[in-house]
């Protein structure tokens, strides 16, 4: 009797398995990719990625992201060397922005990244810092003043367009320098350094280039 009730038991469960499986009920358990990048976000036409006109100082930087840090240091109460997965761990936000450059293109891309404001915070500016330094591995260089940094979204970039930065492009980190200068985005980011300098010279900003770098004056000094 027992062995009966046993029997039939299987045979509910494995017919009830068999139309769970076949009505494909259970939720696909997805790996998400990286998808090709998209044209098109909330009705705005997109540019791509390779209409960027190549033209760092000394040409695109290959970054090996299993030594890579990006270090926190300067006026700071709590420095940092973050690895690429620590930055990639504060809260990712996106959104469209334009990039002009001096040469009279531009670009409209979908930016995905972390906020440069979190990473303030983490490390905590100390009460004299008012200057933000930039650097990247090919010894470029620029600048801001803290409060453009805490006072709007200012996004260090790691996807565009919703594929991972390429090579060119700047991986791991492109800064997206919102109504500033093509030449304030600064690409493969390596240090951020925070000082009481307001008057230090970037790359482009010690050969003539104003240090402020806003889109809505001429970018001549
Ligand atoms: N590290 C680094 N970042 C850089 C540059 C550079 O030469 N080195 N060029 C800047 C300039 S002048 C512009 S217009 C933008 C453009 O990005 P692209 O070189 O990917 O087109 O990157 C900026 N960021
Ligand atoms: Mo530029």
């Amino acid at each position: 009797m027992i062995k009966q009730y046993i029997a039939v038991g299987a045979i509910v469960i494995i017919m009830l398995l068999a139309i769970v499986i076949s009505l494909d009920l259970l939720p696909p358990s997805t790996i998400p990719l990286d998808s090709v990048e998209v044209t098109n976000y909330q009705g705005q036409q997109l540019s791509s990625v390779n209409d960027f006109r190549e033209n760092s100082i000394k040409g695109p930087q290959y970054v090996n992201i299993t030594s890579y840090h990006l270090e926190v240091d300067g006026l700071v109460a709590n420095p940092q060397n973050y690895t690429y997965d620590q930055v990639k761990d504060f809260q990712s936000y996106q959104k469209v922005v334009k990039l002009d450059c001096v040469e009279g293109w531009n670009v409209n891309i979908l930016w995905q990244g972390v906020l440069v404001k979190d990473i303030l915070n983490d490390v905590k500016p100390l009460p004299q810092a008012n200057t933000v330094i930039f650097y990247a591995v090919d010894g470029y260089s620029t600048s801001f003043p803290l409060e453009y940094l805490q006072n709007n979204q200012i996004l260090m970039a790691y996807k565009m367009n919703n594929a991972t930065l390429p090579t060119e492009r700047g991986f791991p980190f492109q800064l997206v320098a919102e109504s500033k200068w093509g030449y304030k985005w600064i690409k493969w980011i390596n240090r951020i350094e925070l000082s009481d300098n307001p008057n230090y010279q970037g790359y482009w900003e010690s050969r003539g280039y104003s240090t402020t770098g806003n889109l809505n004056e001429s970018f001549l000094k």
